[in-house]
């Protein structure tokens, strides 16, 4: 077994302070009750910092604060003020990648290569995108005068913590809105980091309030009378609650939940360039991924060599410290994800798939898990039906078109698609049958802040990103 060992000098770019308060009004303050939380680094289990429990009291003190700020300044602020502001933002962010980059894996356990190359530009390049478009919104067909909706409640998960963040703050602000989000309770720092970045930025105080907490916080934050519009990223079990939780009440809200989605492997793809999307598209971020293509159709005669070539490629891929440059796969976020993911597959082999892991020694603390694929997996199996949200993949396999299009629609959710094929006809015969809101042809996992993101089914409702993402934030505006 390897000793796990912190590189140091990528930790010490980070100043940790050992507990943050919430954040609102522009400052930093404790809660009513002086309740903490301790986050935890999933790689070691060593206490990174202990974070404050906002209770009802809290969250009102936040959302009045936020109501003040977009009653006095924000609200009446013109487009290009607010954009001057998001672009200082943006530029801060990009000033102070490396800090947030290694902040974020100690936090969440993802590996630096993702977070240097992928959260952090990817985060920044949303307040740009959205900075651009706060003087434009009258041009963009959602009326001669658009109104923003208020004060936004925003919910987000751990997955991608600074990225959910930007996905939900950057069009709200731009719109208008003042903000109240709630990061997750296991990835609370670099939020709150986030928060710093807002003083240096000057944003007035209000604008932008974060209140850390679980579930309770959330939900202290969606039943509000003074908040406008809710945004929840996290499980479908949550998001149908708040839902219920919204209906009757004039708030808007979007959700986007889970997602079980199929990466479409058709025999005559580029076989290597597809076992890479493969890979990148269940191992990226450990397949904490809400569009990881975590079901595999392959095409029934080319299923032996793909299998053969995807199981050498698992077999480099190293597994471990997510703060080392080579690791291509960090830790599990939490304990509680980890025992999702290991009861998943104790099931999937129950119901009689052949698990296979890639070979790799796991660190002694912290939580870890093997890259999984399952064979004979079929589509009445729980691992071919259920989000697992780690790096397990299920492998089935098509003879047709139509039976691949058949088998990848066979899902309550409806997130993202993967199709992997030489013909262009057939990329488009199948987007057009796919029920998913992204389909990636010939590539995986690509995001980018002007292209619209969401789900049909029970992966929730509206969209994020692009124009679309700015009509969650207008009032009038669908979504
Ligand atoms: O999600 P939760 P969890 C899926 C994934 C994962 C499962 C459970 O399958 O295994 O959900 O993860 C806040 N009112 N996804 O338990 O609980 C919570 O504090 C308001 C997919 O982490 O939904 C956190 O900030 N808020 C997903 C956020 O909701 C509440 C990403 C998400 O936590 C609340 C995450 C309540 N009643 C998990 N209860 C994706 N779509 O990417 C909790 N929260």
């Amino acid at each position: 077994k390897f000793e796990y060992a912190p590189a140091p000098e990528s930790r010490s770019v980070v100043d940790l302070r050992s507990s943050y308060g919430l954040f609102v009004g522009g400052e930093f303050v404790p809660t009513v009750d002086g309740r903490m939380f301790k986050t935890v680094s999933p790689a070691t289990e060593e206490v990174l910092a202990e974070v404050t429990e906002a209770g009802v009291e809290d969250v009102d003190r936040a959302v009045r604060a936020a109501r003040t700020a977009y009653d006095s300044v924000w609200g009446p602020m013109s487009g290009r003020d607010r954009g001057k502001f998001l672009f200082r933002i943006a530029r801060l962010i990009q000033e102070r990648a490396r800090e947030l980059a290694v902040l974020e894996s100690l936090d969440n356990g993802k590996p630096i290569r993702e977070s240097r190359d992928v959260d952090i530009p990817q985060v920044a390049a949303h307040f740009f995108y959205y900075a651009g478009w706060a003087d434009k919104l009258e041009h963009a067909g959602f009326g001669a005068d658009p109104r923003p909706v208020g004060v936004a409640g925003q919910i987000i998960p751990w997955n991608f913590p600074l990225l959910m963040l930007a996905w939900k703050i950057a069009p709200a602000l731009a719109c208008g809105n003042t903000v109240v989000l709630k990061p997750a309770e296991t990835t609370p720092l670099t939020a709150l980091q986030f928060a710093e970045i807002c003083q240096q930025a000057d944003l007035p105080p209000g604008v932008v309030n974060i209140v850390t907490g679980a579930g309770a916080t959330g939900q202290a934050i969606v039943e509000h009378d003074g908040v406008d519009k809710v945004a929840f990223t996290g499980s479908t079990e949550v998001g149908k609650a708040i839902a219920r939780s919204v209906a009757g009440t004039p708030k808007k809200v979007t959700l986007e939940l889970g997602g079980k989605a199929a990466n479409v492997v058709f025999d005559d793809a580029p076989l290597d360039q597809a076992v890479e999307g493969i890979v990148n598209g269940i191992f990226f971020n450990q397949g904490h991924v809400c569009c990881a293509g975590s079901r595999l159709l392959v095409q029934e005669n080319v299923y032996d060599e793909v299998l053969d070539r995807l199981k050498r490629r698992m077999a480099t891929l190293r597994v471990g410290d997510p703060l080392d440059k080579n690791t291509d796969v960090g830790a599990i976020n939490s304990a509680e994800q980890l025992r999702r993911i290991a009861t998943l597959s104790e099931v999937g082999e129950a119901e009689g798939a052949e698990r296979w892991s890639a070979p790799c020694e796991l660190p002694d603390r912290g939580f870890w898990f093997a890259p999984t694929i399952f064979t004979g997996v079929t589509q009445a199996h729980r691992i071919a039906r259920e989000e697992i949200f780690g790096p397990v993949l299920s492998i089935l396999t098509f003879r047709t078109p139509a039976e691949a299009v058949e088998k990848a629609n066979n899902t309550p959710y409806g997130l993202s698609a993967g199709v992997w094929t030489e013909k262009g006809s057939r990329i488009l015969w199948m987007a057009d049958r796919l029920r998913a809101g992204v389909v990636w042809a010939n590539t995986f996992n690509k995001f980018d802040p002007t292209s619209p993101f969401g789900g049909y089914k029970e992966s929730g409702h509206g969209r994020e990103g692009g124009r679309h993402g700015l009509a969650a934030y207008l009032k009038g505006a669908a979504a």
